[in-house]
């Protein structure tokens, strides 16, 4: 973990109980009472829709055949369960909503394994969803980059001056994800992913009700991005991983399905039966990764 980079002025008193730090966005604080039935936590699930993540908790507990599903009370904002070592919560759409997640959640993991950067290193991270795919539709891509939409990394103004975040997502992890779904009935692959800060202008969709870019330089912006890697387009994997990587949690990723495959077009066309399947799709190659020799040791 880069401990050096954690903001311990602040958590330490949080930790100690000086100051209360209110989740306000999840809903909870470091007070809360049941935090402590998360002492097992192991793996942070996100999201975009709180009904998914009402859903993958429930399957998460069938799949453990556990009755404990503790949902925090408060779902105005994210929506987040805790079931059998993992906390589901879900993010909405793009940077500015999932940052601030991702934020109260660190903060929560923080205080959860009291600061101690050894226990907090064996927290996985994952967001599961839904994207634009520069391959087949169904495909899942286990992210190795995330960059934006200029293909660089994820950055953010702090005292107004550009602070850049490290876009790379660890590789043993992806790779033990993709490993632990060789048997899947659909294809799971790795590649970079683009997260922007826009469905339809940065994604350079041509059916926006403003769209800023015509056909050919819509395929264009899309096969220099394939040529780069890329496999497939979203709103928040830049953001995640440049600040889990900003306090160095070794283990994280982002497993998306993809709905459509933007060298053919821009809506989303898939009916609900096949857009089901690919969701499931993406959630069931988190399910074998979580219980795959690999994740219990550490990969
Ligand atoms: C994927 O899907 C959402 C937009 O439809 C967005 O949150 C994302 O990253
Ligand atoms: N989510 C996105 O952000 N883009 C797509 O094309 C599909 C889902």
């Amino acid at each position: 973990m880069r401990t050096e980079h954690f903001n311990r002025a602040y958590l330490d008193r949080v930790l100690s109980g000086e100051t209360v730090d209110v989740w306000y966005h999840l809903g909870t604080t470091s007070a809360d009472t049941s935090l402590p039935l998360l002492s097992g936590l192991h793996a942070v699930v996100v999201a975009g829709s709180g009904h998914r993540i009402e859903r993958m908790a429930q399957q998460w507990g069938a799949r453990r055949g556990t009755a404990l599903l503790l949902k925090f009370a408060k779902d105005e904002r994210f929506t987040m369960y805790y079931t059998n070592g993992v906390l589901f919560s879900s993010h909405g759409m793009g940077m500015p909503s999932a940052s601030i997640a991702i934020q109260e959640l660190m903060k929560l993991v923080y205080v959860v394994k009291g600061g101690d950067p050894a226990e907090m290193a064996k927290v996985f991270f994952c967001r599961v969803g839904t994207s634009g795919g520069l391959c087949d539709p169904g495909t899942v891509v286990v992210s190795t980059e995330g960059l934006q939409a200029d293909l660089r990394p994820y950055r953010l103004l702090a005292l107004g001056e550009e602070v850049s975040f490290d876009p790379a997502f660890p590789s043993a992890c992806a790779d033990a994800i993709v490993e632990a779904n060789a048997g899947a009935p659909f294809p799971v692959i790795k590649g970079a992913t683009i997260g922007c800060n826009s469905f339809y202008i940065e994604q350079n969709r041509v059916d926006g009700a403003i769209a800023l870019c015509d056909d050919a330089q819509k395929l264009e912006w899309l096969k220099r991005a394939h040529a780069r890697g890329v496999r497939n387009i979203e709103m928040e994997a830049p953001m995640l991983a440049g600040f889990l990587n900003h306090w160095g949690f070794p283990r994280f990723a982002t497993v998306c399905c993809t709905l459509v495959d933007r060298l053919r077009g821009d809506q989303v066309t898939a009916t609900a039966e096949e857009l089901k399947r690919y969701s499931e799709n993406a959630e069931t190659a988190l399910w074998n990764y979580l219980e795959s020799p690999a994740y219990a040791a550490g990969r």
